[in-house]
């Protein structure tokens, strides 16, 4: 019996090696599971409280000069399981610039948003669109669109930066151009993409506007925070009470290709369902406090953190005040994993 396992072991072993030499290879039964019944993440849950990320940019601001070459001053929120990256798809940063300061041009492949945390006076361009961010607005820097920061104010300002980076390395797409020029020249009509799709009801009878992302440079603070007010009068969603999705008005579809992006409010007191899905998700807390129960480990979180959500993992939120509200901006990467018919959701 042991003679027949040894020789087994040994023929395979010599078998291996025969088929190595060709570029080849069979089974072994060392091999880590590819068949798993069910996802298994390496990604950990994970928090990152306000208080620990103001110190920390406080200090990049006053050590960290905008370096030649990238000439984005960020911090990046890692994840502890994961060799690079916030999550399997993205990396979320936080971007610091102060008065005076030129974030230069350059282009990537990866598609970029932003999300403004904090502060006024930065403008950016985004193919020649300018405009000057706002708290509150979600900005799209969609693949390989010329985009610089310019910051015209006085107080320092802040904001989180997401790029499908760990998507666009692992599919070996990486492409990356600095301009010539630090500030490219305003081309477009101020407002342009507002002035053509901004209702959200009409359109223009041939919209010009090509491409997989949303004709919208900017989707403005008050007008999100107005639909999900409206929203708040509709029947609540069993897992994330009330929450929306931004959308390109062109087509209906996300307003990026491989990034999520929602808004999300618990009304006081809410207490979600919980469930689980395909699908990595980091949340910003805009404003109130809540927590979110992640496999078991609860985490609670207050306005200005952020928490990362691994995949196929159950999670629940509630909102830890009985009379204020709580709000989140979500990015997820749902709309990879619709596309590819890999989305999968299961209540708990
Ligand atoms: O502002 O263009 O956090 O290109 C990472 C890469 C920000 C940006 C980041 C970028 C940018
Ligand atoms: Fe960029």
């Amino acid at each position: 019996m042991a003679e027949t396992m040894m020789s087994d072991a040994s023929e395979r072993r010599a078998l291996s090696a025969e088929l190595e030499r060709f570029n080849c290879r069979v089974a072994q039964p060392d091999d880590p599971p590819l068949f798993t019944r069910q996802p298994v993440s390496a990604m950990k849950p994970c928090h990152w409280r306000s208080g620990d990320l103001d110190r920390l940019l406080d200090k990049i601001g006053a050590k960290l000069k905008l370096e030649a070459g990238g000439q984005r001053r960020t911090i990046r929120l890692t994840n502890p399981g994961l060799p690079y990256g916030t999550t399997p798809t993205f990396w979320a940063s936080i971007q610091y610039i102060l008065p005076g300061e030129v974030a230069t041009g350059h282009r990537h492949a990866a598609t970029a948003l932003r999300y403004i945390m904090q502060g006024k006076g930065v403008d950016t361009i985004v193919e020649g669109e300018q405009y000057p961010i706002n708290e509150g607005d979600l900005v799209l820097t969609p693949s390989w669109t010329w985009h610089d920061h310019e910051h015209k104010g006085s107080e320092p300002m802040i904001w989180l930066d997401v790029l499908d980076i760990s998507l666009v390395r692992s599919l070996e797409a990486t492409f990356f151009e600095a301009s010539s020029q630090p500030r490219q020249p305003v081309s477009n009509i101020s407002n342009r993409s507002y002035r053509e799709f901004g209702s959200g009801i009409m359109r223009p009878m041939t919209p010009s506007h090509t491409g997989l992302a949303s004709p919208i440079l900017a989707y403005t603070r008050d007008r999100a925070q107005e639909a999900l007010q409206q929203a708040a009068g509709l029947e609540p969603d069993p897992f994330d009470d009330v929450i929306l999705e931004y959308q390109n008005p062109l087509t209906g579809a996300p307003a990026l290709p491989t990034i999520g992006t929602a808004l999300q409010m618990l009304r006081p007191g809410a207490r979600c369902k919980a469930h689980r899905h395909t699908g990595s998700v980091v949340y910003y807390i805009v404003r109130g406090s809540g927590s979110t129960t992640i496999d078991g480990q609860t985490f609670d979180w207050d306005k200005g953190d952020f928490l990362a959500l691994p995949p196929w993992a159950e999670h629940g939120h509630c909102n830890r005040s009985s009379t204020s509200e709580a709000v989140m901006f979500q990015v997820n990467d749902f709309p990879v994993l619709k596309a590819l018919g890999l989305y999968r959701e299961q209540a708990s």
